[in-house]
């Protein structure tokens, strides 16, 4: 195996040139390394928060056994953060310099300074007992607004605390935007006070694992598998998020993907059921019915419970995967599309889309959805996550509608990593790091002006081969922090073989914050 450190020299002492992910836009580093005391004192200029500090002292503590102070009188810190939005002129950018015995933050806002502080933790070592930082000289901000990480927790339960540890490591590598995938066949798992059965019922299903298939049924264990966040929790880990910059979005799947819903409330289906919560992978017949009144009372109802809790602009509303066989044989479907002259059912699924965009644009939010929402006619304002290819994020831009990068092929987390004999079973697609890491969101096929509607990227993180934290950890990372990468550096920053030798430097502190993750070294270098 190869070794990828690289010296440099500095003063009398070789030491290896440390790296940051993802790479910021301009780097100088004059490789004098100067050295501060293990109990840092951060000073805090006017107004800024001091909410942007919260992750960075728990991180200090695990690195130098101390927790940094923080004082906004303080004559001497080490640390100085500030807030200039005319110095530093782009959206959640910052400057950060390392000086003799001073290193300054400036940010443009609240989300500059604390992305300065991120790319500080990791940046800072410990030498002989103090802490060591090379004089870099650092200005930086992100390519997209929209730098996005999806967790499915259908298929899967994670408990808050592990989402917690998540968000903290999105925070670490400058993501902004936590797509909560909350509702699937597999499992319901946000409280819903007005429909208690959604927690008796639809939070559980029969297996602990999701079969591979209908027909393999011994990876069935037989143990009611399941859970649910309460909305104390939910609130709870909103506000976590909001405090590291990170937009919660939260999913509630419609017209599609709905089968653990319908396990308790049969009358929104077509057929009237009985249903149950999906115990194997699967795209199912049985979705909610789009010619009754009482799902979409049912659907307003869940949204007026799930408002209050994500203040985010977006509201992801799903609409991939809806077969359309039931709608086709059900008397209810077949009225609405006579009477609202719809053509077919394509045109119904964009009816139920619209009919629930209205609804969501009344109490001020925006939709976005998978991009089956294009079918039967794109609601204005909606904005298209664009999953099975780049197709539907390229149609949405030519049409001047905004766009989220997000195709299987390159950006699908639960896919293989590896071919290796010894890789945990994953989903059916091959997303290597290098694949995911040289993913270019803006295509060609886009005029420049067309190219603005592209908000940027997301990885998606399906779980239905990820029953564990740690599972998940392994599927996740690296291939999270080339992303992170594609997501906030410049096109022309971006380097495949200088991001490995800077992933070198992530693996001690991945593993000092208890990250399980995969080794790729092995199968990257020959
Ligand atoms: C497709 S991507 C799905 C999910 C599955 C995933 C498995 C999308 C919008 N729908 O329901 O979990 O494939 O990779």
């Amino acid at each position: 195996m190869l070794l990828l450190a690289v010296f440099a020299v500095s003063g009398k002492a070789q030491i290896a040139v440390r790296g940051i992910i993802p790479q910021p836009l301009v780097v100088k580093n004059d490789h004098v390394v100067y050295t501060f005391p293990l109990h840092l004192a951060i000073g805090l200029g006017d107004d800024v928060d001091a909410d942007n500090l919260t992750f960075f002292k728990s991180y200090v503590r695990s690195l130098t056994g101390v927790e940094p102070s923080v004082n906004n009188k303080m004559v001497y810190p080490n640390v100085w953060l500030q807030l200039d939005s005319n110095g530093v002129q782009a959206k959640e950018g910052y400057t950060l310099t390392v000086k003799r015995n001073k290193i300054t933050i400036t940010g443009h806002d609240e989300a500059g300074v604390f992305y300065g502080l991120q790319s500080l933790a990791q940046l800072l070592k410990i030498s002989n007992g103090k802490l060591t930082l090379e004089g870099y000289d650092i200005s930086d901000h992100p390519r997209f607004a929209y730098r996005g990480m999806h967790l499915d927790v259908s298929r899967h339960f994670f408990e808050p605390a592990a989402i917690k540890k998540w968000i903290d490591l999105l925070a670490l590598y400058k993501i902004n935007t936590f797509h909560w995938h909350l509702t699937d066949d597999q499992g319901w798992r946000i409280e819903i006070k007005k429909y208690p059965l959604l927690q008796s019922i639809s939070a559980y299903r029969d297996e602990t694992i999701i079969g591979h298939k209908k027909d393999s049924p011994h990876r069935f264990d037989g143990k009611r598998y399941g859970g649910y966040y309460t909305q104390d929790e939910v609130k709870d880990i909103v506000k976590y998020a909001t405090q590291r910059h990170i937009t919660v979005i939260p999913e509630i799947e419609m017209p599609g993907h709905a089968l653990a819903a319908l396990a308790a409330y049969r009358q929104l289906g077509c057929t009237g059921g009985p249903y149950k919560a999906a115990t194997f992978w699967g795209i199912f017949d049985d979705v909610y019915c789009a010619g009754n009144d009482e799902t979409f009372t049912f659907l307003q109802n869940v949204m007026d419970e799930v408002l209050p809790l994500f203040p985010s602009k977006y509201i992801h509303i799903g609409g991939d995967e809806c077969p359309k066989t039931k709608w086709k044989a059900c008397p209810k479907c077949q009225k609405r599309i006579q009477d609202e002259h719809m053509k077919d059912e394509k045109e119904l699924q964009s009816y139920f889309i619209g009919r629930m965009e209205k609804y969501l644009n009344s109490k001020g939010r925006q939709i976005i959805g998978w991009d089956e929402i294009l079918e039967g006619g794109l609601t204005p304002g909606a904005t298209v996550m664009s999953w099975t290819g780049e197709e539907g994020g390229i149609a949405a831009a030519k049409q001047h509608q905004e766009a989220i990068m997000t195709p299987e092929k390159y950006v699908y987390l639960d896919y293989y990593q590896s071919l290796y004999p010894e890789e945990p079973l994953a989903g059916g697609g091959y997303t290597p790091l290098s694949k995911v890491y040289n993913y270019e969101p803006i295509t060609n096929e886009l005029s420049g002006e067309e190219a603005k509607y592209i908000k940027g990227v997301q990885a998606n993180a399906w779980s239905e081969y990820m029953a564990s934290p740690e599972q998940a950890e392994r599927q996740l990372f690296p291939r999270m922090l080339a992303l992170a990468e594609v997501g906030w550096s410049s096109k022309s920053n971006k380097n495949y073989a200088d991001f490995l030798k800077r992933l070198r430097y992530q693996q001690p502190l991945l593993k000092r914050l208890k990250v399980n993750a995969a080794n790729v070294f092995d199968e990257i270098i020959d």
